[in-house]
């Protein structure tokens, strides 16, 4: 599996300039975990936007975001979208996730977030139930998984139906639901190249502080 994500992981985005900072496979083990980045994976059902996102982001990564003022590392996970063919869903791609994880920077590293990515005009999920629970969750992010996720919902400039606030509260009624009653927050990503955006939501992730406190974002 690790060559999977490992053949997505840095690629077309051009994100492999993020990854060089960052302490070698092994080198966490007996250290404080991530010193030096920020590991944050894209997941999600194919075609969704996570390279997109990734990309969107990439010329303001490393990141100096304002009152963080951050030197360190973004790295990002660009993982393959799932398509709920046969073992290829959120479930699997999670667990598939933290053995990559694992093999690629030591047992103790865990994840400094998750962009979960869906397209909102995609029927498919909303007749899914939920797969992820805690155990994939805090295998990946650790105990603290809740406010590492983030559940981003992409596509709305192609206003398919009339429908798109329904369909985010029937996110929270199923597809999404365990996660939003354990308080992730759920965004929007309006739109494909809003980097402005894009960094928003990474800021989430970076300074989560900033959900607690309630600051809009
Ligand atoms: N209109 C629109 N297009 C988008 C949006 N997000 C992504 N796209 C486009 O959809 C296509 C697929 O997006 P990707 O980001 O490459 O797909 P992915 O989610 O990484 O999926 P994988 O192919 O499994 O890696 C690209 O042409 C994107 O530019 C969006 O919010 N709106
Ligand atoms: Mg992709």
């Amino acid at each position: 599996m690790g060559s999977c994500f490992s053949r997505k992981s840095t690629g077309a985005s051009g994100a492999g300039s993020k990854v060089a900072g960052l302490r070698r496979p092994g080198q966490y083990e007996g250290s404080r975990q991530n010193e030096d980045g920020f590991i944050v994976a894209v997941v999600g059902r194919t075609g969704s936007g996570l390279s997109q996102f990734i990309h969107d982001t990439f010329e303001s990564v490393p990141v100096m975001i304002n009152e963080i003022s951050t030197s360190r590392r973004v790295v990002f996970i660009d993982t393959p979208g799932f398509d709920y063919s046969d073992d290829n869903d959120e479930y699997t791609t999670f667990k598939q996730l933290s053995r990559w994880l694992r093999d690629s920077y030591g047992p103790r590293v865990r994840l400094d977030g998750v962009i979960y990515m869906h397209n909102i005009w995609n029927e498919e999920v909303y007749h899914r139930s939920p797969l992820l629970t805690c155990g994939p969750l805090e295998e990946l992010c650790g105990h603290d998984w809740r406010q590492k996720v983030i559940l981003v919902n992409s596509h709305w400039d192609e206003h398919v139906k009339d429908d798109s606030k329904q369909r985010e509260a029937s996110l929270k009624t199923g597809y999404w639901r365990f996660m939003l009653s354990k308080d992730s927050p759920m965004v929007r990503y309006e739109s494909p190249g809003d980097r402005k955006r894009a960094i928003e939501i990474l800021k989430m992730i970076i300074n989560p502080d900033q959900i607690t406190r309630g600051q809009p974002l």
